[in-house]
Parts: structure tokens; C-alpha cells; sequence
């Protein structure tokens, strides 16, 4: 059988991957080096520059391509040099329908350095695929997609997006992030690019930050290894290296994330001390069917609002918690808890982010992989 028909858990572990040339080893070695000896002028084995390829990242693209489904993979120094890549496809004057609820640091992307360079930004709610038919016109070149989004844990329903976008001739690009490939793949619903901030669950064990783009299209993918190597925000080989590791255990941690996030989230729901509880697991989350669809199971990912919680509640619950601990970032196998409004979404206005549901009082989890009664317990005594 061919590395190319493996399925997605094997993938994880062989796809794009061959013992090394030189020795046979069986983990891509770390090629710490910045350059690569010629022969004659152009005389070299493929590589010349690290910044326009090194082997370690080479395998670690080559990963990426193969567990999206992709025939390219671009790696970045961290999943914003990635989108910065793919904005570099604009030009002033374009304009870019995003999802209203994302990553704080993707909206102050678009809003604080591209909107300088005159490119147009519409955040719009997609939870509903045809509210973005309003906002396409002639300048429309690229839809933004997050889903689930963060930190609201909506459900985009990407196959929709990616039929208007296809019929308007529009780029689709979806930040798979949370959702990871071990649960939805969509370049195969139809998206042109696929992000990751690989510093979350691809990496995996919070020791690493690094970003990723995987694409279908030979033209597209040419266009964006331009920008990597004239831009040269790249990743490092020992980064690269981390981010292999990470993703040959993906499918087994992404497992267990899930089934703790399903208790997790359960338990959630119950606690008289709880108001809301966002996660697209359960049957009454508006876009569920979606979901089930779309994604193979619903994540470690939950937000939730403490009953009659104000901000200072809110703080209180995240500094009592002990298994959990509090930080930035998340699909780490640790277990993290955040405050959306003061820590990752702290740079989009509270008028804005309080729009998409991102109050005061919502608390984040990155549910881990840890003895799940154990996370219960912690959360128990944090009420
Ligand atoms: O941090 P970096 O690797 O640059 O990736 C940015 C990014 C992009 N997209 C999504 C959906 C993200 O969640 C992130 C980073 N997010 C956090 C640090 C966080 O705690 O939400």
C-alpha cells in the first residue's frame, strides 16, 4: 500500500515521511544549518538557503500536506507569520469577508496591519452561510473561515462557504486549528487553503510555536512559497522537528481530548453555577448538525459563563483552579484555563468582541489529556 492511500491514523505517523538519505534515520534529522555546500554555482542536493528550504521543515511540510489532504504544505514561524502569508496574496483595494468571532490576534492581523495597506475587512456572522452573499462583490478575493471559532465554539458549515465561494470565484481560507485534521478536513469540503496555528494541537505538548498552510493547487501553493521566501518568516529545524513529534500522536491525544472535553462539558452543563455552556457537542448548540457533519467528534475545547458572574467572579474561578493552569494558548495534552476578554481577545474592542458573545465573564478550557475526574474535581473546588 502506498503512503498516499494510508489512512488518517497512519498518516499521522508515515504520511510525506521517508527514513533519512544519509544514514537511514528514522526521524528526519534536526539539519541545524543555515546553508548547504555547492559544487559549482547552483551545483547542490536541493537545498541552498535555510530560509528558502531546509530538510527538517521540508518533512515537517510534507507532513502537513499529507494529514490535510493537501498536495502542498508551507511552514511558518508561527500561525500568524502564516496568515500574514496568505494576506500578502491581496492587494489594496481587495477585500476580505472574515468570520465576526476569531482568535484576537487574527482580527488585530487584519485590522491593525492590513487594513493600512488598504485592504477592506467585513466580519460578519457565518453560522448562517448566506449572510455572506451580502458582503461578496467585485473586490471580494478571500473568505476567512474559523471553526470552530474562538473562543465561542460556533460552526461554520465550510462546504456551504466553500460552494459561494467557488461560485463568486472567491479564495477560501479556514483556520483548522481547533478542530484539527483528526476531525474535519477541509480542503476536501472544498476550501483553497488550510491554516494552523501549529502551536496548539499539532505541536501538542505547549513547547513550540509554529504555523502551517496546506493547499490543493500547484499555482496557489507557488504563489505562497514565494511569500515564505521573500517575506522569510520560517520556522526553525528543532521547531519543525517538535511539530513532526507532536503530529505522530495527534490522532491519540485528539481522541482522549475529546472524550474529556465531552465530560468536561457535560459536567458543565449540570453545575448549578453554571449559565451557558458553548460546546458543539451537545444537541441544542445552534449549529450541532453541522458539527456532526462536518467534524468526527467535537473537540477539547469548551467556553463557558459562570452563573450571574461578573468580571471579578470570573477572575476568582480561573486563579482557584489547580489542575488546570492559567495561560494563553491551548491543545497542549496540560490541561489550560483562560479569561477570553482580558488574555487572547483582549486586543479586539469590547464593544466588538462583547457582539460575538466574548463578555467579561466567559471562561475558556483547553481540556487535556489527564485523568479526567481529576479536571472535575479541580473544577469543583474552583466553584
Ligand atoms: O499563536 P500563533 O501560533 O501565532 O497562532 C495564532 C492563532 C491563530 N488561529 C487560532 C484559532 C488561534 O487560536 C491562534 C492562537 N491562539 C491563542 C494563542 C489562544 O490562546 O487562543
Amino acid at each position: 500500500m502506498g503512503k498516499k492511500t494510508l489512512r488518517f491514523n497512519s498518516k499521522t505517523i508515515h504520511g510525506g515521511q521517508f527514513p533519512d538519505k544519509a544514514y537511514g534515520a528514522v526521524m528526519p534529522p534536526i539539519y541545524q544549518t543555515s546553508t548547504y555546500a555547492q559544487t559549482t554555482p547552483g551545483g547542490h542536493k536541493g537545498y541552498e538557503y535555510s530560509r528558502s528550504a531546509n530538510p527538517t521543515r521540508t518533512a515537517l511540510e510534507n507532513a502537513l500536506a499529507s494529514i490535510e489532504n493537501g498536495n502542498y504544505g508551507l511552514a511558518f514561524g508561527s500561525g500568524l507569520a502564516a496568515m500574514d502569508a496568505v494576506m500578502k496574496l491581496l492587494k489594496p483595494g481587495d477585500e476580505v469577508i472574515s468570520t465576526n468571532d476569531l482568535y484576537g490576534g487574527s482580527y488585530r492581523i487584519f485590522k491593525k496591519i492590513f487594513e493600512q495597506y488598504g485592504i477592506v475587512f467585513h466580519f460578519v456572522g457565518m453560522q448562517d452561510a448566506s449572510a455572506i452573499e451580502a458582503h461578496i462583490n467585485k473586490k471580494t478575493k478571500l473568505i476567512w473561515v474559523e471553526t470552530p471559532t474562538n473562543p465561542m465554539m460556533n460552526i461554520i458549515d465550510i462546504k456551504a462557504v466553500a460552494q459561494l465561494a467557488k461560485q463568486h470565484n472567491v479564495l477560501l481560507a479556514v483556520d483548522n486549528t481547533f478542530a484539527t485534521p483528526y476531525l474535519q478536513l477541509p480542503l476536501d469540503l472544498g476550501a483553497d487553503i488550510v491554516m494552523h496555528s501549529a502551536t496548539k494541537y499539532l505541536g501538542g505538548h505547549s513547547d513550540v510555536v509554529l504555523g502551517g498552510l496546506v493547499v490543493k493547487d500547484k499555482e496557489l501553493a507557488d504563489r505562497l512559497y514565494f511569500i515564505q521566501n521573500a517575506s522569510g518568516a520560517v520556522c526553525g529545524p528543532m521547531d519543525s522537528f517538535l511539530v513532526l513529534r507532536g503530529i505522530k500522536t495527534l490522532h491519540v491525544r485528539m481522541q482522549r481530548h475529546c472524550e474529556n472535553g465531552r465530560a468536561v462539558a457535560q459536567y458543565l452543563a449540570n453545575h448549578p453555577g453554571v449559565e451557558k455552556v458553548y460546546w458543539p457537542g451537545f444537541a441544542s448548540h445552534p449549529n450541532h448538525q453541522v458539527a456532526k457533519d462536518q467534524m468526527k467528534d467535537f473537540g477539547g475545547m469548551i467556553s463557558f459563563v459562570p452563573k450571574g458572574a461578573d468580571y471579578a467572579t470570573a477572575i476568582k474561578i480561573v486563579e482557584r483552579l489547580k489542575v488546570f493552569t492559567l495561560a494563553e494558548s491551548l491543545g497542549g495534552v496540560e490541561s489550560l484555563a483562560g479569561h477570553p476578554a482580558s488574555m487572547t481577545h483582549a486586543s479586539i474592542p469590547k464593544e466588538e468582541r462583547e457582539k460575538s458573545g466574548v463578555v467579561d465573564s466567559l471562561i475558556r478550557l483547553s481540556v487535556g489529556i489527564e485523568d479526567v475526574d481529576d479536571l472535575i474535581e479541580d473544577l469543583e473546588q474552583a466553584f
